[in-house]
């Protein structure tokens, strides 16, 4: 089944169908601090958002910190590496619209790529994928990607591409899995999320962006971290899912990130969010060991995401903000 781009549109009241979970909202030059907003850019190249999105989101405040980046400030992404201390190379794959490998911020980082769309390009033709890519980045400077692209130029995606992906990048070696995706439920995309599971992966996944309860996939599996969106006030990021099938949350409202041709720009959704906790789990996929005598270290790292993080005031946020220094003290422990 073909499912469409799924994008925030919080005035406008409305979402539309499943796919990758963030709307771009505005970008910026790169070279430009100013940060001049040039909102067309998306408009032409998300027609779903473009269709129900209002304009005036893109003039929403960007909030001011050091990097552009507030969600990584939040997450305490610098502190924890201070703590941290050396760190290995830990490969994440972004199962998404692709990578572009290319940008200042993710250059030598993609060691591998491959298309499952049928698009003859492992080109990020969409920008979701190297967005989160950069993200991931941003929080952990440790990661290197596999840039397996299951999302084509629009960011549709179907059940049965991001099964095969998801297997594809736990047979090459993948420590964190990003899923900032929705797909519909299929028993073989549940076994898919078991065997990378059991194959030792961090599977981090969106919560989805209908605002609902619901249970989105493949967030909801056991074996699925399931990510909901914030804002910058720590309550729910708009439209962001909720529920007690909802494992963490993190940042996910007006998110700076890479997009292709070395530009800069924000989305917002619970893929952002997916993208924060997936660059903790890298740092804390360096840092672990094998307490627990399985020979894998991601039920240990899971472990130590979900017990550090800080309860939050909005309801169906799981265990609450993703927080790396308290993550990393917990791995210590
Ligand atoms: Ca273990």
């Amino acid at each position: 089944m073909m499912l469409t781009l799924l994008v925030v549109a919080a005035l406008a009241g409305f979402a539309a169908g499943t796919g990758l979970l963030s709307s771009s909202s505005a970008r910026v030059i790169a070279s430009d601090n100013s940060a001049t907003v040039v909102s067309t850019a998306d408009m032409a190249r998300e027609p779903v958002a473009s269709a129900v999105e209002p304009a005036s989101t893109d003039s929403a405040v960007v909030p001011q910190t050091t990097s552009g980046r507030w969600g990584v400030d939040r997450v305490n992404a610098a502190e924890a590496i201070q703590v941290a201390g050396t760190l290995s190379t830990v490969l994440v794959a972004v199962i998404d619209t692709g990578i572009d490998g290319s940008h200042a911020a993710l250059q030598g980082k993609v060691i591998d790529s491959i298309d499952f769309t049928g698009s003859g390009t492992t080109a990020d033709e969409n920008g979701h994928g190297t967005h989160m890519a950069g993200t991931i980045a941003a929080i952990a400077p440790n990661v290197t990607f596999l840039n397996v692209k299951a999302a084509d130029e629009r960011g549709r995606c179907d059940t049965d591409t991001v099964a095969t992906a998801i297997r594809w990048a736990a047979d090459n070696g993948a420590q964190v899995i990003n899923l900032s995706l929705e797909v519909a439920a299929s028993t073989d995309l549940q076994n898919a999320i078991s065997y990378a599971w059991r194959m030792g992966a961090v599977i981090v996944a969106a919560a989805g962006n209908s605002g609902t309860t619901l249970a989105a996939y493949p967030a909801a599996y056991t074996e699925t971290i399931a990510v909901a969106g914030t804002n910058q006030d720590n309550g729910l990021a708009v439209l962001s899912n909720h529920g007690d099938w909802v494992d963490i949350a993190a940042p996910g409202q007006k998110i700076q990130g890479e997009f292709p041709g070395g530009e800069l720009g924000y989305e917002t959704g619970t893929s952002p969010a997916a993208a924060h906790v997936s660059g903790v789990a890298a740092l804390l996929c360096s840092l672990a060991e094998d307490g627990s005598g399985d020979g894998l270290t991601n039920d240990e790292v899971r472990l130590a995401l979900e017990t550090s993080a800080m309860p939050l005031g909005a309801s169906g946020t799981g265990s609450g903000l993703v927080d790396a220094l308290a993550a990393v003290q917990a791995l210590a422990v």
